[in-house]
């Protein structure tokens, strides 16, 4: 993460201290994140520490891994008090029932995706990873993560809007997903489909006070 960027993330989580509830980092915080059991790649600690002072200020933290960092262990969980989720999940928040997840392997045609990815879980070979040398297997991981990036739009866009469609017809209020990089806020009555967006290029976020959602753009607040 370059250095605005991460100025931005952190003057964000900043502003919501001691003012948000629950706080939802729906994956990909990192391009890559890999775990040994001694070592841990060379992340923005600023970021990091931007997580423990919310945690510590009373905010519950929940991440939910997406296909760059679905190797998240016990780190963010002992070291940071996050609450670790590597599959989607439904919470009820206001009386509302959510689903929440990071959208990589919803869409009908996503196969290919969805077997890799139990190639990438399997325990043995996570174990079988951990045996390179840091140096060596964090950058090649973090080469294979960057080969992922879709380059252009995500051409799943309309199967995980689909998908949501399905969750809502089956009981949820609302599905929030991330992924596609694309923010949609789409209500229809009084249901809701969301893409956060990103922090790449749209730095987007979604507020929830209430029963009403809003997705909105974080600029860093001028300091002058
Ligand atoms: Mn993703």
């Amino acid at each position: 993460m370059e250095s605005a960027k991460i100025a931005r993330l952190t003057s964000f989580l900043k502003s919501i201290k001691e003012k948000a509830d629950y706080l939802y980092v729906v994956g990909d915080l990192y391009d890559f994140w890999f775990e040994y059991r001694k070592a841990i790649p060379k992340i923005s600690l600023k970021v990091v520490a931007g997580l423990c002072q919310l945690v510590e200020s009373g905010t519950v933290v929940r991440y939910f891994t997406g296909n760059h960092d679905l190797w998240q262990d016990k780190y963010f969980v002992e070291e940071v008090g996050v609450e670790l989720y590597h599959e989607p999940a439904s919470v009820v928040h206001n009386d509302l029932k959510l689903f929440v997840a990071h959208g990589d392997g919803l869409a009908a045609g996503e196969r290919k995706l969805r077997f890799i990815k139990k190639i990438f879980k399997n325990r043995q070979n996570i174990f079988l990873y951990r045996l390179i040398h840091p140096d060596i297997g964090i950058p090649l991981a973090r080469y294979v993560s960057g080969r992922s990036k879709a380059k252009g739009k995500n051409p799943y866009i309309v199967q995980y809007r689909e998908f949501a469609l399905k969750k809502l017809e089956d009981g949820f209020d609302a599905v929030i997903l991330g992924h596609s990089h694309e923010p949609v806020l789409e209500c229809s009555g009084s249901k809701y489909y969301i893409n956060l967006g990103d922090w790449v290029t749209c730095f987007t976020y979604l507020q929830l006070t209430e029963k009403s959602f809003n997705l909105k753009t974080w600029e860093v607040p001028d300091e002058t």
